[in-house]
C-alpha cells in the first residue's frame, strides 16, 4: 500500500515551514529566525521555530500522510491534524490553561501552530527522572472533568452532540487503538513486540480465553459508546508539566468515545512508572515514596474528577434523566470500572505491543527489565479481569501495590 494522494498537501522542511508562519506576523523579522525539526513521536513532523532577538518562539506541527514510525506502508489520514486542532480549541473553551494556545490551523496542509512549551518538560522524561508536580492531579482531574462533561448528553442539546460526534469521527486513529491496543496484544499479531525471554507469558495472555472475553467487551465499548470527547491518547507521553503547569497536548486520536478511557491511559502510565521505580530509585525508602506519591497521583486525579463533574452535573446538567437520584452515580461507577479495564490494556499493550514506554525500555539491566515486563503483563490481566471487584480508587491502589 502506498501513502493516499492529497492535493495542496506538501511535507514541510526546515526551509518551507517559515513560509507557512509569515502571513500570521508572529515574528519581529530583526535577526535570524532558528528553525528545528524536534519530533520525536510516532506520527508527525514538529518543527521549533524561535527568534533570538526577540525572545519569541512557536511550535509547527504537521502530520504526514502515513505513520513515522513505520514508514509509508502505513498510510493515515491527514484529517488527524484537523481534529487536533479542533479538539484543543474545544478543551480550551473549558480550560484555556490546560491546552497550548492554537494560534494558527490549516487542515489542507495538515499543519497545526501552537505556542511554545519547552519551558514544560514532557511527564515521562519527568516521571522516570523521579520528580514530583504538585498540581498535576488537580490538573488532569480538571481537564478530564471540564471536558467530559461539557462534551457530554448530560450538558449539550442533542443536536449539538450529534454535530460534535460528527465532526470528531476520526476512523484512521480508531482503528489504530482497536489493533494496538485491544487486539493485537492478546492474539499472536506480527506487531508485537517483546524478547523471547516474554514469550511463554504472552502465550499465557493468548490462551487465557476469560481474559480475552473480557477484553472483548472493552473493545466493544471503545467501539460503540460514544458518550464524550476523550483525548484519545492521554499517556505520560501527551503531557507537558513543570511545578506550577500542566498541558495535555496531542489530541490526534480525539473521538468520542466511553468517558473512562483517557482515565484509563492516564493510570496506566503512572502504574507503570510505578513499577518502573522498582529499578529507577533504588534506595527502598525513596523508592516507595515516590511510588506512593505516584498512587496519590491517581487517588487525587479521580477525586478532583468526580467532584467536578458532581458539580458540574448539578448546576449544568441539562439532560432530564441528571435529576434523577442515582443517575451520577451509576454513570461514575461505570466511568471508573471501565478505566480500571482500559488501564489494564495499555500496561499489557504497552509492554508487548508495538509502542512501548521508555520508563521500562530504558532499564538497562536486561534481566530486571524482563521481570517488571513480565509482572506488568500480569498486573494488566488482573486488572482487566478484576474491575468489577475494585469498586474504588484505595481498591485499584492495593492492586497496583500487590502487582508492582
Ligand atoms: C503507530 S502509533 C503508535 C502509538 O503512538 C501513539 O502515541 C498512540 O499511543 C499509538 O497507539
Ligand atoms: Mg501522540
Amino acid at each position: 500500500m502506498s501513502a493516499p494522494a492529497t492535493t495542496g498537501y506538501q511535507t514541510l522542511t526546515e526551509e518551507t515551514v517559515v513560509k507557512i508562519i509569515e502571513p500570521l506576523r508572529f515574528f519581529t523579522g530583526e535577526g535570524e529566525l532558528r528553525v528545528k525539526e524536534i519530533g520525536d513521536g510516532n506520527l508527525n513532523l514538529v518543527f521549533h521555530l524561535t527568534e533570538p532577538a526577540s525572545g519569541k518562539s512557536l511550535i509547527v506541527k504537521q502530520a504526514l500522510p502515513y505513520a513515522k514510525v513505520v514508514g509509508e506502508s502505513w498510510p493515515l489520514s491527514l484529517d488527524r491534524a484537523r481534529i487536533e486542532s479542533e479538539a484543543l480549541k474545544k478543551a480550551a473553551e473549558f480550560v484555556p490553561d490546560l491546552v497550548p494556545k492554537v494560534l494558527y490551523s490549516n487542515a489542507e496542509l495538515a499543519v497545526t501552530v501552537m505556542e511554545d512549551l519547552s519551558d514544560h518538560t514532557i511527564l515521562r522524561k519527568g516521571l522516570i527522572a523521579g520528580n514530583q508536580y504538585p498540581k498535576l492531579a488537580e490538573h488532569v482531574g480538571t481537564f478530564l472533568a471540564q471536558t467530559l462533561f461539557h462534551t457530554s448528553d448530560f450538558y449539550l442539546h442533542p443536536f449539538a452532540k450529534k454535530a460534535l460526534v460528527q465532526s470528531f469521527i476520526n476512523p484512521d486513529l480508531c482503528k489504530i487503538t482497536e489493533d494496538l491496543v485491544f487486539t493485537d496484544p492478546f492474539f499472536d499479531h506480527e506487531t508485537n513486540d517483546f524478547p523471547d525471554e516474554l514469550r511463554p507469558d504472552a502465550e499465557a495472555l493468548w490462551g487465557d480465553q476469560e481474559l480475552k472475553r473480557e477484553v472483548a467487551q472493552l473493545k466493544l465499548a471503545f467501539l460503540t459508546r460514544a458518550e464524550v470527547l476523550v483525548h484519545g491518547d492521554l499517556h505520560s507521553g501527551s503531557i507537558f508539566v513543570t511545578g506550577e503547569s500542566t498541558k495535555m497536548i496531542d489530541p490526534e486520536f480525539a473521538y468520542y468515545g466511553p468517558a473512562g478511557f483517557d482515565h484509563g491511559h492516564f493510570f496506566a502510565n503512572l502504574a507503570l512508572s510505578a513499577l518502573s521505580h522498582n529499578y529507577h530509585t533504588k534506595e527502598p525508602g525513596a523508592r516507595s515514596d515516590y511510588q506512593e506519591w505516584l498512587f496519590s497521583v491517581i487517588r487525587d486525579t479521580w477525586h478532583h474528577f468526580a467532584e467536578q463533574f458532581s458539580e458540574l452535573w448539578k448546576n449544568k446538567g441539562t439532560e432530564t434523566y441528571t435529576k434523577v437520584p442515582g443517575t451520577l452515580n451509576d454513570f461514575l461507577q461505570q466511568t471508573w470500572t471501565d478505566a480500571i479495564g482500559f488501564a489494564g490494556c495499555e500496561i499489557i499493550r504497552r509492554t508487548i505491543g508495538l509502542a512501548h514506554v521508555a520508563d521500562l525500555d530504558s532499564i538497562e539491566d536486561q534481566g530486571v527489565q524482563i521481570e517488571l515486563k513480565r509482572r506488568a503483563l500480569r498486573l494488566g490481566s488482573s486488572l482487566i479481569k478484576r474491575r468489577n471487584q475494585l469498586p474504588d480508587v484505595e481498591s485499584f491502589i492495593a492492586a497496583l501495590k500487590g502487582g508492582i
